[in-house]
């Protein structure tokens, strides 16, 4: 023996002697002593100088041990046949669909993996509301809807056409959509998930709000959980994991995430030289989760029992999930010389094993004994909320046909002999003459089956997923609300921002609806002046405050309280816009009509979270969302990154969303209540994209009138002034609506010129209108053609309209079509600058000069006036011709 081996003996005896203390206070005074005692160990020798590494991870095994393990409450035999047919009738929905039309997609492997997952949770966990509770709410993975489809169509509950016409939404019987869109199915669906990262924060923050509600008073307790069934390649999302933290910090335990760990994604393994199990296990750890890994089905067992000395664990730990997606395509000769052929110790473990055997040990998520055991542990467990992060395959059972292959995220057909080998590895009922022609399967009514799987469902409380909303109402506020922004501030100089704010503080002193009022802020209350509300409603924090506020002697002091109605969410725009989605979809999910603001930075808006709103129009959200320190020359000082002039571009195509720049406390007075009226009281599903800005001005009276011009998009403001045959028009959107009043002064003082000025309070507005119209007249030639709002309201005369915004100039463009004379945009295409209002105006040339300019040029264009006086105007004006474009600087 050399010293070495000496050593390394001595060693071994002093880790047994070691490990078998430990076996005997466990089993004298139990596992928190163990835990008492190694946690003292772990003090004592960092007090020594000794320094353990830092691991956040535990063992690659279940983090359930056998002897923790509930029995199984179900009929595991009825159960499995169940599943069987919904694998194959989830198959065959994708399959047949591309025979049918080649190209149509649909996905076959993310199902097959997460079937057990699912399964389990239909059967024994995911409740439905029939008993008038609160079902819980079920963000699917987007990819796995084939199986959720074909679970219903077994429920009875979609027909054998509806599943026959998968991704043939427009055919003649209306089939189902590829993905859950509450929009195209508001029956059925409630939450979009498909675009990745998006279900898992929507989650996170719907799981809070439901805390809110309660910690409000609005809604009873219900025990309801939110589950979120996500991908392990979808974690690479920031979204997915940004908010982790949140969940912990608010103690969220009625939260249970569902990883399915394939180890695979579209185009590969997820983490070929890693182990994603473990990187998440570590990542949700750290933030406070309860982490429950199903990574070993049943027949490990016996092994991981014999592994007293924790080799099999190590080597376990050893492999890359690259590895372990090899194992899958390989036989049980390949894995016992890979996988145990390190160590004879190893080997000898599963000497007792055929190569078949080997080839069989099953992955947790694939067993539902394990899986049940991890959902009766989450469901339980309190304080914190839950992960479980399931090992699968991906593409599980289609053997050949891509089972653990890197193509199976995109397999959609299956040949003959691949769907004959399906039916046998899953005991289909079907000859090999009927295989392929894919029939669905259903069970009879009087069927052990069918009666197991209503019977579980009732038992449960019905049907899930179900999307049912139930009618409540809320009034319209009374006019009294709005009556002091109709009127105007007498020349006192104030910002739309303030205006708006002033009215969210009516409405959340109105009896009717103030309550259900939900202010959010993503960390600008006081940039946005709201720092009021603070005290008045209060900041909404769980534990109330636990803390004596630095500012507590001052009158507006840093309220956070058990009932506070503000969400002050901090500096994350995409969690602050997953709450507004879940104010807004209360009225849905949770049968009380909620009316969230959220008010942020507008620049971080749409830009940021784009397909967030996107997410809240298919999710029908309703509410308002409210741009503030909006507008490119408005926002001074900010520069580049901060001025916004491409929001109402980004909104403009959102289609239940409807988006307005007023420039006028007025404008927004009658705008919001509007809204209020259509959203909850006529019950639209629809919500609101309002931008307020920072800029002091007068705040005028409203026009006789000009009520229904300010909804549908533009009003006349002033008629012209100067001489009547030189005239031009012109549109003025938000602050720059003044720069027009501006100019119309200047053309009639300086040049004679007659101006008509026209606050246009939405292109989009006017824009959907006009190609409304125009559609309607293609499709009824001969009949008398519809006059767009637009061309009532300018008529046939053709006089030229210089339409100014402090958007880009795509935005005003977009009426182009429809004017009766010649149109000159300006706008603020280009990239901000830091500097004030007047030189970033004058820069990006939307200020009174340019307007003149423009109509002068424009009337120069038409003959109306001396193209001499337009050249005359470059000089009175001091405008540079040969400056660079702004949008290209
Ligand atoms: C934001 C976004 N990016 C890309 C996609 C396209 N996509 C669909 S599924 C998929 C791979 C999913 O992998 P994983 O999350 O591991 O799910 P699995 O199918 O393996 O369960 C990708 C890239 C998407 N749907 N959403
Ligand atoms: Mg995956």
């Amino acid at each position: 023996m050399t010293r070495e081996d000496e050593r390394a003996s001595a060693n071994e005896v002093e880790n047994q002697e070691w490990l078998a203390s430990l076996d005997e206070v466990l089993e004298r005074a139990g596992p928190e002593r163990v835990s008492e005692l190694m946690t003292e160990l772990s003090v004592h020798a960092h007090r020594r100088g000794v320094r353990v590494p830092f691991t956040a991870n535990t063992p690659y095994i279940n983090t359930i041990p056998v002897t923790e393990q509930p029995p199984y409450p179900g009929n595991r035999e009825v159960e499995g046949r169940i599943k069987s047919i919904i694998r194959w009738n989830a198959m065959a929905m994708v399959v047949r669909a591309n025979r049918e039309e080649d190209g149509i997609g649909g996905h076959i492997s993310t199902y097959a993996s997460a079937a057990t997952l699912y399964e389990v949770a239909f059967n024994h966990f995911l409740r439905g509301c029939n008993d008038g509770g609160d079902a819980d709410l079920v963000y699917f993975q987007g990819h796995a809807s084939p199986g959720i489809y074909a679970r219903a169509f077994l429920e009875g509950r979609l027909s054998a056409e509806q599943i026959g016409n998968f991704r043939h939404e427009l055919h003649a019987t209306p089939g189902l959509s590829s993905y859950p869109h509450p929009w195209l199915m508001p029956d059925f669906w409630k939450f979009p998930t498909v675009s990745m990262g998006l279900g898992p924060i929507l989650a996170i923050y719907h799981a809070r709000f439901i805390k809110y509600l309660q910690d409000r008073g609005l809604k009873k307790p219900s025990g309801r959980h939110v589950w979120a069934f996500l991908g392990d390649g979808e974690t690479d999302e920031p979204e997915t994991l940004g908010a982790i933290t949140l969940a912990s910090r608010e103690k969220l335990d009625n939260l249970i995430f569902v990883i399915n760990c394939n180890l695979q994604r579209l185009d590969g393994p997820v983490r070929g030289n890693g182990k994603v199990i473990q990187e998440l296990e570590a990542a949700f750890r750290g933030a406070g989760w309860n982490v429950i890994k199903v990574v070993w089905g049943s027949n490990w067992d016996p092994l991981l029992a014999k592994d007293r000395e924790g080799i099999l664990a190590k080597r376990l730990e050893e492999v890359v999930d690259g590895q372990y997606q090899k194992y899958v395509v390989e036989n049980g000769a390949y894995i016992r010389r890979d996988l145990f052929g390190r160590d004879p110790r190893l080997l000898k473990m599963v000497e007792h094993l055929s190569d078949e055997d080997i080839e069989d040990l099953q992955r947790g998520g694939h067993d539902p004994v394990k899986v049940y055991a991890a959902y009766r542990r989450a469901v339980e467990h309190r304080g914190a909320p839950t992960v479980i992060l399931a090992k699968t395959i991906k593409g599980y059972g289609l053997g050949e046909g891509g089972e653990g292959k890197n193509i199976t995220h995109q397999q959609k057909k299956l040949n003959e002999e691949q769907l004959r080998a399906f039916r046998t590895r899953f005991s289909i009922p079907l000859s090999d003459d009927d295989v392929g022609k894919l029939p669905f399967y259903r069970f009879d009514d009087d069927s052990e089956e069918a009666r197991y799987l209503h019977a579980r469902r009732a038992e449960l409380g019905g049907f899930n997923p179900v999307r049912r909303v139930p009618s409540e109402r809320l009034p319209t506020p009374p006019e009294d609300v709005f009556e002091e922004f109709y009127a105007g501030t007498k020349g006192r100089e104030v910002s739309s921002t303030m205006a708006f704010v002033r009215i969210l503080s009516n409405l959340l002193r109105d009896e009717g609806l103030g309550r259900q009022i939900v202010p959010i802020v993503p960390d600008e209350a006081r940039t946005f002046g709201m720092e009021a509300l603070f005290r008045s409603c209060g900041i909404y924090s769980h534990p109330g405050q636990l803390y004596e506020p630095v500012d507590k002697e001052n009158l507006l002091f840093y309220k956070e309280a058990t009932d506070g109605q503000i969400l002050e969410e901090g500096i994350t725009e995409a969690g602050s816009m997953s709450s507004f989605i879940a104010a807004g979809t209360a009225y849905a999910n949770h049968g009380i009509a909620m009316i969230p603001f959220y008010v942020f930075y507008s620049m971080f808006g749409f830009q940021r979270i784009g397909d967030l709103v996107w997410a809240a129009a298919d999710s029908r959200a309703k509410g308002f969302l409210v741009g503030a320190t909006a507008g490119r020359t408005t926002l001074a000082g900010e520069g580049l990154q901060h001025q916004d002039g491409n929001s109402h571009l980004l909104a403009f195509p959102v289609p239940t969303l409807q988006a307005y720049d007023p420039a006028y406390a007025y404008e927004l007075a009658v705008i919001i209540r509007e809204g209020i009226r259509r959203m909850y009281e006529d019950g639209e599903d629809i919500f609101y994209y309002l931008t307020v800005m920072n800029e002091n001005y007068a705040q005028p009276a409203m026009p006789e009138g000009a009520r229904d011009g300010i909804l549908k998009g533009m009003y006349r403001l002033r008629e012209a002034d100067g001489k009547r045959e030189t005239g031009v028009r012109l549109l003025g959107s938000g602050t720059i609506l003044n720069e027009a009043l501006k100019a119309r002064e200047l053309l009639a003082a300086q040049y004679g010129v007659g101006a008509e000025v026209w606050s246009v309070t939405s292109y989009q507005q006017l824009h959907r209108d006009g190609v409304d119209a125009d559609r309607w007249n293609a499709l009824h030639p001969g009949e008398a053609a519809r006059v767009p709002y637009l061309r009532q309201c300018l008529g046939d005369d053709d006089r030229p309209v210089v339409a100014a915004t402090d958007y880009v100039k795509a935005l005003p463009m977009c009426v182009s079509g429809w004017m009766p004379g010649p149109m000159t945009a300006l706008g603020t295409d280009g990239f901000g600058r830091s500097d004030g209002r007047d030189a970033l105006r004058g820069f990006f040339e939307v200020d009174a000069r340019h307007i003149t300019l423009a109509a002068l040029s424009a009337l120069a264009r038409t003959g109306a006036v001396d193209a001499g006086v337009a050249r005359q105007a470059l000089k009175d004006l001091e405008i540079d011709a040969s400056r660079p474009n702004p949008a290209t600087v």
